[in-house]
């Protein structure tokens, strides 16, 4: 039984699309941060960080977008959900690696700088930052789309849902998202799949 625990327009909308991209049966159990929902005990129980996503796997959890979309492609290989060759996965698996800790945390930044620093001027510096590197890292992934259908090349791959994480979180932070054209282009042919457009429909109607 695969479990899927998100929040809704979290970084988990990329596992959450991962999964569906399997076709496989599974459950997918709405953890609101809104409502500080990850620091309960019961959630506590199953990813003792407080994150999303978590996927439990007949009982075992995994963590991390990374390792989940990797675990799911590596499951479900008839999917094709991952290049075959080992040096496009290795790539692959790098561009995720990027997302997780340079992207992710420079949009963090911008939304979230009192986890950073305290006290109202260095907040607005980590802000300013923050605001700056995940511009820029938005500028960098639209470059990775230039004459490609998909992030990796011709193939869709897991790291597509991923990179739809940013486009909602830079139109949710005022980012002029649309002067970015080929990341522009490239959204409107995800939000073409119909189980990019299942999960993305399902997550907003979940009530908050
Ligand atoms: N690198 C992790 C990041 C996980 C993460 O930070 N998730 C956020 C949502 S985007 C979260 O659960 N935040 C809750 C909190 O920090 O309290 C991954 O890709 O899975």
């Amino acid at each position: 039984m695969l479990t899927l625990y998100f929040s809704p327009g979290a970084c988990s909308l990329a596992s959450h699309i991962g999964l569906e991209e399997t076709g496989a049966p599974y459950e997918a159990k709405p953890i609101l941060l809104a409502k500080q929902q990850q620091k309960t005990e019961a959630y506590l129980k199953i990813n003792p960080r407080g994150k999303v996503p978590s996927l439990s796997v007949d009982g075992k959890v995994l963590v991390e977008n990374t390792a989940i979309l990797t675990y799911l492609a590596r499951r479900f290989p008839e999917k094709k959900l991952m290049p075959a060759d080992p040096a496009e996965e290795a790539r692959s698996i790098a561009t995720m690696c990027w997302f997780s800790s340079i992207v992710h945390p420079s949009y963090q930044h911008s939304r979230r700088p009192e986890r950073f620093a305290d006290g109202e001027a260095a907040q607005a510096a980590v802000k300013e930052t923050g605001r700056k590197s995940f511009w820029a890292n938005c500028q960098e992934i639209d470059s990775m789309f230039q004459g490609k259908d998909w992030i990796m090349g011709s193939q869709y791959t897991v790291v597509d849902p991923y990179a739809l994480v940013f486009y909602g979180w830079g139109v949710a932070g005022g980012f002029p998202m649309k002067e970015l054209s080929a990341y522009t282009a490239w959204r409107e042919r995800m939000m073409q799949r119909p189980t990019v457009r299942k999960v993305v429909e399902s997550e907003q109607n979940v009530s908050t």
